[in-house]
């Protein structure tokens, strides 16, 4: 069975969308096989996100996510990581569909950040490497 990694970020653990969050995943059937909440350091994101650390808005993304805590988990599930990232919606909160987590928890900030709520791996390959990473 297919697993994907995912986490809740600082503004949905600050705006308490914890369980809003968990119980899509409940209520679309998808297994919750691991759950922890976590206080992210820098080192960790470098890691997690490599692809991004020389983009012009890398700083951004690192005060953003080191606001604090953040959940994260594993959700196991057939074709759950195309699943997750279309509950997700769109990275920009202003595409990002009504029924979506993005689409009906966030919208477009003025200061530059994506504040979105929520991570989700892009491909078999990041879903396999961001598990071993965080739980490892
Ligand atoms: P994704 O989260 O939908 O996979 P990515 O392109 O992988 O989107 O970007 C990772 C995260 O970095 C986004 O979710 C968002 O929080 C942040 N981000 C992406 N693009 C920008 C940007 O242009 N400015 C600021 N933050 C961004
Ligand atoms: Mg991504």
């Amino acid at each position: 069975m297919e697993k994907t990694f995912f986490i809740i970020k600082p503004d949905g653990v600050r705006r308490s969308l914890i369980g809003h969050v968990i119980a899509r995943v409940e209520i679309r059937g998808f297994t919750l096989e691991k759950l922890e909440m976590r206080d992210v350091s820098r080192e960790m994101l470098d890691r997690h996100y490599a692809d991004l650390v020389d983009k012009p808005f890398y700083p951004e993304i690192v005060s953003y996510m080191t606001s604090g805590p953040v959940v994260i988990g594993v959700l196991k599930g057939s074709d759950v990581i195309h699943s997750w990232r279309k509950m997700m919606g769109a990275t920009n909160p202003s595409d990002a569909l009504p029924g979506t987590i993005r689409g009906d928890f966030a919208h477009a900030s003025d200061d530059g950040s994506v504040e979105n709520i929520v991570h989700g791996s892009d491909s078999t390959e990041s879903a396999a490497r961001e598990i071993a990473l965080w739980f490892n």
